[in-house]
């Protein structure tokens, strides 16, 4: 059946949201025309040397829509985007849903493993790409995924097309004609869990429950049609899509700037030149800009606040970022599958600093539990537990995992540990789920290891994350191999080779001659990450004698 492709919300709980007014009814496609409406002349996005306008924007989106239409593609069909931040990235989002057809948001770091996957499992017919962006040709890379997966109908593409459709081609002279176009209940697009398990796991949000989203975040940090976002982190990625990222900004008629890199030497002129009030990142980029406006003479002085999340932001450097850049922090710890929490614009800086913000919606529901599922006591440790609004009840096609990750009564398993302080905001202290956190980006211990098993020279192998000053984490693969043993070197060259995005190759490989084991027979990655650990250390310690 169709509809049990995406997990939905309970009738009652549905109904209760709508009634509380959290879902208003509305689907992205008139959200943009309201905009429009409202803001007409004002630029939304600015991208590159264009600057395009809430009116234009909306009518781009119609044309697009109108050709996307003509080349076959309709409701609910998926479509994997795999944009860089550029304007044709909001384009297409939007004109998408303006069909009813749902973007597979993949990330410019995925590779031929991850996109075919994508395709295959969602059965997209359509894959829309940059030519060539930085220094790595798209059009290579779907030539040889259409090789595996011949169902990919269309490739499209942002610049030169070589031999496939370019998007500048499909703004269509005639109008769509007249659909009857998704209803705010629908699913709206798939997104990308960090994941933990062998395949990743997709993510399926609906307009009224992103929207809802978007409407929070662009509340809580106070955003209005004067507000300027700068987007440096890939857009597709949740956290600058919706928190409040790109789309939120729009929601609040304020002004996109994109920026295709995040180094202080593409953003701080963008941010002198723009007047930017707002940005995005994670941590090692937060240390690097940091350094960089010490340094340097930018003028950062439009900026108001700087958010930081997707992983753990150190209370040292968190200290600094008032001081040396002189705008608010911002901690924000979300996850693609719903739950957002922020610290407050006006919080005291012992809150700013030390806690990872509290939950955006008055709805929003958390429990922190022990391993049987009991609440721990106010201020323990647990595992983190939400439900709500814009928190999603399944993943897409996954009801076997799902059964895991959810509790029976729908509370979704973050696989964080955290706990709550008296005043209601949550320290992230651990993780529980066999995920590594490479400075925001995820890599699922699991998704790695299979691969390394398909090379004819491993036995076993476990991934565990090593402590890392700058990513916060890196990788460690422990491998177990047969003789002969294959190099480090052969086994990063072989996944490499297989497709896998670059920042899930392990950073360190190590050889043992088995893997430790748990009383019940398990791999025991408590025990490798502490050898690990020691290693590292017993490298950074001065030689004793
Ligand atoms: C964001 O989303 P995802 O889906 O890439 O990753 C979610 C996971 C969380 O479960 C947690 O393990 C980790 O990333 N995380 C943090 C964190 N923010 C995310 N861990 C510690 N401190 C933080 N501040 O990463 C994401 C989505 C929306 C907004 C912000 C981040």
């Amino acid at each position: 059946m169709m509809r049990s492709q995406y997990p939905s919300w309970p009738k009652e709980m549905a109904e209760f949201y709508r009634e509380t007014g959290c879902w208003q009814g509305e689907t992205f496609g008139e959200m943009l025309r309201g905009r429009a409406a409202a803001y007409g002349d004002r630029i939304a996005v600015v991208s590159g040397t264009s600057r395009i306008s809430y009116a234009e924007l909306d009518a781009r989106v119609d044309r697009l829509a109108a050709g996307l239409y003509k080349l076959g593609i309709r409701q609910d069909d998926k479509v994997i985007l795999q944009l860089p931040n550029i304007a044709e990235f909001i384009e297409v989002c939007f004109a998408l849903f303006r069909l009813g057809a749902l973007p597979v948001f993949a990330l410019p770091l995925h590779r031929r493993s991850e996109i075919v996957y994508f395709s295959e499992f969602t059965n997209a017919n359509t894959y829309i790409i940059p030519d060539v962006e930085a220094g790595f040709d798209y059009r290579e890379l779907a030539e040889q995924v259409q090789e595996q997966v011949p169902t990919l109908r269309h490739v499209i593409v942002a610049g030169d097309p070589g031999k496939f459709t370019a998007l500048r081609d499909l703004y269509a002279a005639d109008p769509l004609p007249d659909l009857p176009g998704p209803s705010s209940g629908d699913v709206a697009f798939l997104q990308l869990s960090g994941g933990s398990t062998g395949l990743p796991k997709l993510i399926p949000r609906t307009h009224d429950d992103y929207i809802y989203s978007l409407r929070m975040s662009a509340e809580v940090c106070a955003l209005d049609e004067q507000s300027i976002y700068l987007a440096v982190l890939p857009a597709a990625h949740n956290y600058p899509l919706s928190s409040p990222g790109v789309l939120g900004t729009l929601y609040a008629g304020g002004r996109v700037v994109l920026s295709r890199g995040s180094s202080p030497d593409e953003a701080f002129p963008l941010i002198e030149r723009e007047r930017v009030t707002i940005t995005a990142v994670v941590p090692p980029l937060a240390l690097v800009w940091l350094d960089a406006a010490e340094s340097r003479r930018s003028d950062l002085s439009s900026l108001r606040l700087l958010q930081v999340g997707g992983a753990k932001f150190s209370a040292e450097a968190a200290r600094k970022v008032k001081p040396v850049l002189g705008c608010t922090l911002q901690q924000v710890f979300g996850m693609a599958e719903g739950l957002v929490n922020y610290t407050r614009l006006d919080d005291p800086e012992d809150i700013l600093v030390n806690t990872q913000g509290r939950p955006m919606s008055p709805y929003d529901e958390i429990r922190i539990v022990n391993d049987e599922d009991e609440e721990v006591a106010p201020g323990q440790v647990g595992h983190l537990l939400t439900r709500g609004p814009y928190t999603i009840r399944g993943y897409y096609k996954a009801e076997e995992h799902n059964a895991r990750a959810f509790t029976a009564d729908g509370f979704y398993r973050t696989g964080d540990l955290a706990r709550m302080t008296p005043a209601g905001y949550l320290v992230v202290e651990g993780r529980a789920k066999d995920q590594i956190n490479r400075g925001g980006d995820k890599v699922a211990a699991e998704e790695v290891e299979n691969h390394l098993l398909a090379h004819p020279g491993v036995h076993d192998a476990a991934v565990v994350s090593m402590p890392d000053a700058f990513l916060g984490e890196r990788t460690c693969a422990f491998i177990v191999s047969y003789s002969p043993a294959p190099t480090p070197a052969e086994l990063k060259s072989f996944l490499r080779e297989r497709g896998l995005a670059g920042y899930k190759i392990p950073d360190r490989v190590e050889f043992m001659e088995s893997l430790p084991r748990t009383g019940v027979g398990k791999i025991s990655k408590k025990a490798l990450r502490e050898l690990i650990a020691q290693k590292q250390q017993a490298l950074a310690a001065p030689p004793t004698k």
